[in-house]
């Protein structure tokens, strides 16, 4: 059978690429289509009623919504190819776990970053810090969060790395500097070709947060 799959993403998404590096990592051809989210589509409003956000993936007309829930129905229905969750399920219950940790504490402290300022910054960048740390220390001697290779977790948590550019010009520190560990591990990530073809460039990022912020600006009284 043919299988038609779709992605509606946003280019900039840490969420949306987690998508696109387990779809690469699986060999799976696939239309991406980006959203507009100021202005939404009918396809992405029907096909995430409740959140109506992106990422979606719709595969043979049927839609997936969030991020992990994806990565995990990519790994189990393209499950000869590249493996993500690990097969022992309490390991499989940590990578869960941790996915989770980043999604409830990251998302929120690199978001202060880059739409705050003042001490809402400031504890910002505290906070990531100190997250970036404890998953630092997770990783331990570890060439990858999931061992020997990439797996669930490196996904779930690679996407960020291409927003620690932005974080560090928006709060003016080095994320290196903290946690060096975590730099080469991104490092090693992106020595595997469907990771680096698959994320965003930073430098792009940044550009359009500065757009962002610009608008934030404008529509806060
Ligand atoms: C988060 C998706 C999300 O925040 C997931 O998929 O893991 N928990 C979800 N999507 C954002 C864009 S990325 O910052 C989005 O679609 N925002 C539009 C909106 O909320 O209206």
């Amino acid at each position: 059978m043919g299988e038609k799959v779709i992605l509606l993403d946003q280019f900039v998404s840490m969420f949306g690429m987690r998508a696109r590096v387990a779809l690469a990592a699986k060999g799976v051809v696939y239309e991406y289509r980006e959203q507009d989210l100021r202005n939404k589509s009918q396809l992405l409003l029907q096909s995430n009623p409740i959140y109506k956000q992106i990422p979606v993936l719709i595969h043979n007309d049927k839609p997936v919504c969030e991020s992990l829930t994806i990565l995990e129905y990519i790994d189990e229905v393209w499950n000869q190819e590249y493996p993500l969750l690990p097969p022992n399920p309490y390991h499989r219950a940590q990578a869960r776990f941790w996915a989770d940790y980043i999604d409830k504490k990251l998302y929120g402290a690199g978001r202060k970053i880059w739409s705050a300022s003042g001490e809402e910054l400031e504890a910002g960048k505290k906070e990531l810090v100190e997250i970036l740390m404890q998953l630092e220390s997770q990783l331990g001697e570890e060439a990858f969060f999931g061992g020997e290779r990439l797996g669930f977790l490196d996904v779930a948590l690679v996407t960020y790395s291409t927003w620690f550019h932005t974080y560090e010009m928006c709060a003016g520190f080095s994320i290196q500097e903290h946690c060096p560990k975590l730099i080469q591990w991104v490092k090693r990530c992106l020595e595997i070709d469907f990771v680096s073809e698959s994320l965003a460039d930073p430098a792009k990022i940044y550009d359009f947060v500065l757009v962002i912020r610009k608008v934030l600006v404008l529509h806060t009284p």
